[in-house]
């Protein structure tokens, strides 16, 4: 059954790739290994996944920001998990009890593109270990580890108590990491938290808070990074606090 969008898509694309072979005289023989190298990239759990998110994901995020008015989507990545417990608005994350990284406090507003706060918008939070794993995903780190879903209150605010994920590496090893190895670039992305928020008549709303001045936050092997998404981290009654504010909009 034709479908116009699958139609026009697929038509620009092979466009495009072809002009690149062309381009660059890609012989039969690096056709044949890319072939190969796709194989086994999919052979492999996440790992074709991974290649896709980390190429070409941003771009998903950039197509929304720029028709929609709200705060700054971003990518999801390979390891969101539907069911992270439900904490208290205020309540901790929960981390392991050898994680002994630094404390940190994220908070913010929730409001909608005419300024309302928004109550009852369900907020997904995760981030990886002190040592770069996700939970439910790497060993040794349970399920319902380093998540947490809370909601906000009348005043659209919420607050999470969590300790302060580290730059995450994607695997150096998988085709993705040797491929980025390939064309010269590591395979770390900066520090990071994920964001997934959703509430009724709202267009659900995925995105990622970064810290100023750390590492790999201007080579970012996602090239994920957008400005307004790197957030500075505050100083308030000995506490170190990320204010990650939300514009969400209409579905
Ligand atoms: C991650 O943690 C991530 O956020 C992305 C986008 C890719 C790989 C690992
Ligand atoms: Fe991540």
């Amino acid at each position: 059954m034709k479908n116009e969008r699958v139609k026009v898509i697929v038509e620009d694309l092979v466009d495009v790739i072809r002009g690149v072979m062309l381009k660059h005289s890609v012989t039969n023989k690096e056709f044949r290994f890319a072939i190969d190298y796709l194989n086994e990239t999919a052979s492999n759990q996440f790992e074709l996944e991974l290649m896709l998110q980390n190429f070409f994901e941003i771009t998903t995020a950039e197509a929304e920001n720029a028709l929609h008015e709200g705060s700054a989507s971003n990518i999801a990545g390979p390891f969101y998990l539907e069911g992270a417990p439900e904490i208290p608005n205020g309540g901790s994350i929960k981390v392991l009890d050898d994680d002994e990284h630094e404390r940190i406090v994220i908070r913010g507003h929730i409001k909608d593109v005419k300024g309302q706060p928004i109550e009852g918008v369900k907020l997904d939070i995760w981030h990886s270990t002190s040592k770069g794993t996700y939970s439910g995903v790497h060993p040794g780190v349970p399920e319902g580890y380093y998540r947490a879903k809370l909601t906000t209150d009348a005043d659209g605010y919420y607050e999470v108590k969590t300790s302060k994920p580290v730059p995450y590496q994607i695997p150096g090893d998988g085709n993705t990491g040797r491929l980025l190895a390939a064309m010269g670039r590591h395979c770390w992305r900066p520090a990071h938290i994920h964001f997934k928020a959703r509430g009724e008549g709202l267009l659900e709303h995925i995105t990622q808070a970064y810290f100023e001045g750390e590492d790999y936050v201007d080579s970012d092997c996602c090239d994920a990074v957008i400005d307004e998404l790197v957030l500075k981290t505050e100083q308030i009654n000995g506490e170190s606090v990320i204010t990650k504010d939300f514009v969400l909009d209409p579905a």
